[in-house]
């Protein structure tokens, strides 16, 4: 397995439809499990392919908080929301594409999302609590959407321009 450079907004990339998924390739499989190991050295709970440059429709995400429960690593392709709660619930959401940015977002409680797993089959389940929450999160990066695009223009702009700042040191080295 190999770690992934994950994208900083602004970047181009992070702003595009992702198209879905036609075959799933052996490449299209190593390619969940690479999400999944920068996923987890992140560390992050979920993260979408956009963010590491490849245009398709593929997420990982792992909600799994407590040190003695089992992980429970999941590669989504070609999710989709097939039900929204009109319960709404708010977090504080990060991004690894906006680091260390928190803000509050509000999202319907509950979804059911309908996904092919690595095996090809099709799946479909209901996510609750911050599963809810990051499955959404990620589902809006396949869109080209990022959570910043929640907030009032003032805020975004600021959080846009620590970003390009923060860009220009990396890139200084
Ligand atoms: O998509 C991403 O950029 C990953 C993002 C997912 C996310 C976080 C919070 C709400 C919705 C979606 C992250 O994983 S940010 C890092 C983070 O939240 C975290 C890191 C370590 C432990 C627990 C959480
Ligand atoms: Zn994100």
């Amino acid at each position: 397995m190999s770690l992934l450079n994950i994208l900083i907004h602004p970047d181009p990339r992070l702003k595009k439809m992702c198209p879905p998924v036609a075959d799933l390739t052996p490449e299209l499989r190593k390619l969940a499990d690479d999400m999944l190991e920068t996923m987890y050295a992140a560390p992050g709970i979920g993260l979408a392919a956009p963010q590491v440059g490849q245009m398709t429709r593929l997420l990982v995400m792992d909600c799994v908080k407590e040190d003695d429960a089992p992980a429970r690593p999941m590669a989504l392709f070609n999710p989709e929301v097939t039900w929204s709660s009109e319960e709404t619930g708010v977090y504080e959401e990060g991004c690894l594409s906006i680091p260390e940015q928190f803000a509050e977002v509000t999202r319907p409680a509950q979804v059911r999302v309908a996904w092919t797993d690595v095996h090809g089959k099709r799946q479909e389940e209901e996510f609750d609590g911050l599963w809810a929450t990051c499955v959404q999160h990620e589902i809006d990066h396949l869109n080209g959407k990022l959570f910043i695009d929640y907030l009032k223009p003032l805020k975004r702009q600021l959080i846009t321009r620590k970003m390009v700042k923060l860009k220009k040191e990396r890139a200084r080295g």
